[in-house]
Parts: C-alpha cells; sequence; structure tokens
C-alpha cells in the first residue's frame, strides 16, 4: 500500500495561512511529521481560489524538497499551476491529475513525458463523474489509451475511479470498490489504483472509523495506493493489518510495532 499524505493541502486553513505568509519552518515540520508517520509521498496543494496559484505552488514544492527526497504529488486542476509545480520539482513527481477530457488529456500527457512524471488518470470528464464501476472502467481505459498514445506508458499511470461522500451518494461505496477490482484487469500487468481516502466521510460524523473501514474494503478489492492522512494512528494500523490479512506482510505477534 503506498501512503500518500493528504496534509500539505491549502483545503486545511493552517495550511492555507502557513503558504499565505510564507512560512516555510511549518510547512517543512509538518511534512516531515507526516514522512515518520509513514507516508511515502506527499500530496502537494496549495488549496482552491487562489490568485497566486503559480507561485504559491513553486514556493511550496520548493519549500518541502529542502527536507525531503520523498516524491511529491502535484495536486491541481490548474494547468498554470501545475506547470508551475513541475517546473520546479527536483524529486520524483505524480501529477495530479488528468481527468478524461480531451483537452486535459492533450496537455498534461505531454508534460508527463516532459518532466518524467507519473499520472494520476482521475474517472471524471466534462459531463461528470461516471455512475456506475462499468463506465469508470470505460473511462480508465481511454486514459489508458490516450496515454500511450502520447507515450506515457501504463506502469506509470495511477486510476482513480473518484470517491464520493457516503453522506451524499451511499450508493457510489460498492461502485467505487467494483471500479477498482475491474481497473485492475485492463492492463497486464495490472494498473496501480488510487483514491483520495477522506472524500468518503466528507461532512460525516465519525469521519476516522468511516475512513478506515472503507480503506480496508478497497485494499481487499486490490487497491494499491491512497491518498490519506498518516497521522490518524488508527488508520495506519489499520493499513498494517490488512497488510497481514491480505498476506501481504509476514505476521508477527507484534506486527504494529515491527
Ligand atoms: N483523488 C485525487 N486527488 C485528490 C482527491 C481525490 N486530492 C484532494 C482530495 N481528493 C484528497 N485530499 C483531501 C484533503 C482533505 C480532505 C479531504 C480530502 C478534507 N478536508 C477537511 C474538509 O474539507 O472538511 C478540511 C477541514 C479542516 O480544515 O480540518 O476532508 O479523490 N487524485
Amino acid at each position: 500500500m503506498y501512503v500518500i499524505s493528504e496534509r500539505i493541502n491549502g483545503l486545511f486553513v493552517s495550511v492555507s495561512k502557513a503558504i499565505d505568509r510564507r512560512d516555510s519552518k511549518w510547512v517543512q515540520e509538518h511534512a516531515l511529521r507526516q514522512l515518520e508517520c509513514g507516508a511515502q509521498a506527499l500530496d502537494i496543494n496549495t488549496g482552491p481560489g487562489r490568485e497566486d496559484g503559480p507561485a504559491a505552488m513553486e514556493w511550496l514544492v520548493r519549500t518541502v524538497q529542502d527536507v525531503t527526497d520523498a516524491p511529491l504529488c502535484i495536486d491541481t486542476p490548474g494547468i498554470k499551476t501545475m506547470t508551475a509545480g513541475l517546473s520546479a520539482a527536483k524529486n520524483k513527481v505524480i501529477i495530479n491529475s488528468t481527468t478524461a477530457e480531451k483537452a486535459k488529456m492533450e496537455r498534461l500527457f505531454p508534460l508527463a513525458r516532459e518532466h518524467d512524471a507519473d499520472v494520476i488518470c482521475l474517472c471524471m470528464d466534462e459531463r461528470g463523474v461516471p455512475n456506475s464501476a462499468d463506465a469508470r472502467a470505460e473511462m480508465a481505459m481511454l486514459m489508458i489509451t490516450t496515454a500511450m498514445e502520447h507515450e506515457v506508458m501504463p506502469d506509470r499511470l495511477f486510476l482513480d475511479p473518484l470517491v464520493l461522500p457516503a453522506k451524499a451518494g451511499q450508493d457510489q461505496g460498492p461502485k467505487v470498490i467494483g471500479a477498482v477490482r475491474m481497473f485492475q484487469t485492463l492492463n497486464e500487468p495490472s494498473p496501480r489504483t488510487v483514491v483520495g481516502l477522506s472524500n468518503v466521510s466528507n461532512g460525516a460524523k465519525e469521519r476516522p472509523l468511516i475512513n478506515r473501514t472503507y480503506l480496508a474494503m478497497l485494499m481487499g478489492a486490490g487497491l494499491s495506493a491512497a491518498i490519506l492522512d498518516p497521522e490518524d494512528r488508527e488508520l495506519m494500523s489499520t493499513i498494517k493489518t490488512a497488510q497481514v490479512l491480505l498476506n501481504q506482510k509476514l505476521y508477527a505477534d507484534d506486527f504494529l510495532r515491527a
């Protein structure tokens, strides 16, 4: 299970304020703490509605890179902000994300080639999010074939079925799990899969419980990566436990500490 920390994200007010005052120390301490908690990569997102998006992204990428060589998952829908982040990056990068919109793919796959980046392919287009596992798999296949036309091979992709809040549409929960299963049949070897886990509990009570329960289910369906909060200790324990139960890690009586 590849753990990408969700918490360098301007959605969080404390992060947004740290970006505003260009507080390197605050950002660096948080990045290091997330890595100590077990994150293997960091999602980097300057947050919504910023006029200084590209400049803020460039600063954020440089600031984080000054203290770690961990891969950065550059998270923005804006092409200018994405380009600024990629140009500043010297660490390994993951483009987060392209959608199945033709115009986005035509811009982002060439950028991935230019910067030797992996790409998250989000199941969404101008008509919105597909409403079934099948429709998500069909859209994922379109992104795989379009990537290949741009010489971005399937092993550079992460397919994201797009997790939606359970509170807004409970029927989407099993559809996303089904999509994760289907994605793995779309190529040989199986393409990697990723989700933004915390979306599922948006607006709900008991957020950590919902997040860790859903992650265990998704791992059972073969999920390979997740953007999540590594500072949630019970969530990280759930990952280790699921890895033991899925025979991905060796059992020992003290597997949680090991
Ligand atoms: N797929 C991909 N990338 C993504 C997502 C995805 N990036 C963004 C998001 N979804 C994953 N990251 C988050 C980060 C924060 C929250 C949810 C998902 C979150 N934040 C609190 C909120 O909005 O209520 C912030 C509240 C606070 O300030 O504490 O829930 O699906 N590829």
